[in-house]
């Protein structure tokens, strides 16, 4: 029988066989499913140039297998989708907008709570409202829209990140770490009373999901008190930052998921939060802080915004979404397997020694194009470039981040030259499985061995804001 012919020549082994291990897995059943489709290759040619090479401007349709971002693209469990049914759609005091307070409390321990549309909704009020003009916000590493926010808000943000983040080799296990030395310079240069607050981000999204050491946030949170400055926090990700600190900070191998992340926003003032990632949910956000007097303001300014300060722009029913996200989220067998799927394609990518960002980080696997396409300078937007050369191959959607979404310098008016020039396969949370991460390895491996023929890109059409999102590209 052609089948036992087969089993004669290998014998094939589990995940957890392979890695000498009891296989686990998630924790989950699938109770509805959505339909996936290819189109042909040369229909994804066709459709690649009508997008000016910007997979932000691919239809959905379109796509096979999406990994453009992990934001909104989760699927729900069969309790949130419950609780959708109990919104309270009040206009004011709805009793979801309660369960919401009562989540973020006892998960994050943070005091008052503002709900927001989504991330960017709090990023806006917190800077509008803590930035002066010409005042200075040091970060671990920009994010887009963050920077963005402070940036209208009149700040300048300062990178005050590790060097080790920059560099896509280094195995360093906090490359999300920030360097209380370059924050020390800062304030000796610049004065504390110019520092507006210390934008602190769990797992840094542009570092390639690298986290942050509880040692690291407890010092900071003692050098801000010596100056008065204050410690904010993008939660987005926090609940994967806190699965990196059990694994490997000593002293929290015991602690649960859920006590790591409340020990770790103790350390901060406040936090703003995209429910769209760790709370598991398609749309949402909140902004969070303990000093009543800021809360005031926010409160107020969130009406001239986003709405009421007890829906801030979201339905009743996502924000029940949202408060049971949020426990679900906790869970550690939830974020071991998460994580667990985004390490199992970069295991297999890193065994074909597809160059990456090394350790693999929370929520997506980062390409790294500078050294993928090494014979395409950056202003010719290797990752980008990669980016369209992996949906061509494969229908697989990925997103550019380097050149292109860090955007220009506003004094100068040049690009900013980003050390890391990278493509990131972001993994949704709760929706491939891991034929899936198989079908997405063998591509990204196909693509590799092409690598030598591709050409690079020119920026065609550029938008004024995120231009990453809207601009053009033509082929060289
Ligand atoms: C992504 C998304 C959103 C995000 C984030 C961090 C660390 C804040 C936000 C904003 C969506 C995105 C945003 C800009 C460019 C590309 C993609 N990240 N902080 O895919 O939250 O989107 O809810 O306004 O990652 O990484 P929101």
């Amino acid at each position: 029988m052609k089948g036992t012919q087969h089993m004669d020549q290998f014998t094939p082994k589990t995940m957890g066989q392979q890695f000498g291990r009891r296989s686990w897995a998630e924790p989950w059943k699938i109770k509805m499913v959505e339909p996936l489709r290819m189109i042909s290759r040369e229909q994804r040619q066709k459709v690649l140039v009508e997008a000016g090479y910007n997979t932000f401007l691919l239809k959905s349709e379109d796509v096979y297998i999406d990994l453009l971002t992990d934001s909104g693209t989760g699927a729900m469990s069969d309790r949130q989708w419950a609780g959708m049914m109990l919104g309270d759609e009040a206009y004011a005091g709805s009793r979801n907008f309660y369960n919401l307070e009562a989540a973020i409390q006892t998960y994050y321990g943070y005091k008052y709570i503002v709900p927001t549309h989504q991330g960017r909704g709090a990023e806006h009020l917190l800077s509008q409202v803590v930035i002066q003009r010409g005042q200075f916000v040091p970060g671990n590493m920009y994010f887009t829209t963050t920077r963005l926010h402070q940036e209208l808000a009149g700040g300048t943000f300062v990178d005050v990140i590790v060097d080790e983040a920059h560099d896509p080799q280094s195995l360093y296990p906090f490359k999300g770490n920030i360097d209380l030395d370059k924050l020390e310079a800062l304030v000796q240069r610049e004065g504390a009373q110019n520092i507006a607050y210390v934008s602190l981000a769990g797992t840094v999204n542009m570092a390639g999901g690298q986290p942050v050491s509880m040692a690291n946030v407890k010092a900071l949170r003692q050098w801000s008190n010596q100056y008065g400055i204050k410690v904010f926090l993008d939660a987005t990700r926090m609940v994967e930052n806190a699965f990196f600190i059990q694994e490997r900070e000593a002293g929290y191998a015991d602690k649960s998921i859920a006590e790591i992340l409340c020990e770790f926003c103790s350390y901060t003032d406040g936090a703003w939060m995209s429910a769209k990632k760790d709370n598991l949910v398609n749309i949402g956000g909140w902004l969070a802080v303990n000093d009543p007097v800021l809360f005031e303001e926010l409160r107020n300014l969130v009406i001239v915004f986003e709405g009421l300060h007890t829906y801030g722009g979201l339905a009743g029913r996502d924000m029940e979404a949202i408060a049971i996200g949020i426990a679900e989220s906790v869970q550690d067998d939830h974020v071991r397997s998460r994580i667990g799927q985004v390490r199992y394609l970069g295991d297999l990518l890193s065994a074909w020694d597809i160059p990456m960002v090394l350790p693999v980080g929370g929520h997506a696997i980062f390409l790294d194009a500078r050294r993928f396409y090494s014979h395409l300078p950056q202003d010719q937007f290797p990752a980008q470039t990669l980016a369209a050369e992996l949906y061509l191959d494969s229908g697989i959607r990925s997103m550019e981040r380097g050149i292109a979404s860090a955007g220009r310098d506003p004094k100068t008016g040049d690009h900013y030259y980003p050390k890391l020039e990278l493509t990131r396969l972001t993994i949704p949370r709760r929706v491939y499985t891991q034929a899936h991460m198989d079908v997405v390895a063998e591509a990204v491996r196909a693509i590799y061995e092409e690598r030598e023929r591709t050409h690079g890109l020119k920026m065609v059409y550029e938008p004024k804001y995120l231009r990453f999102f809207q601009a053009r590209f033509e082929q060289l």
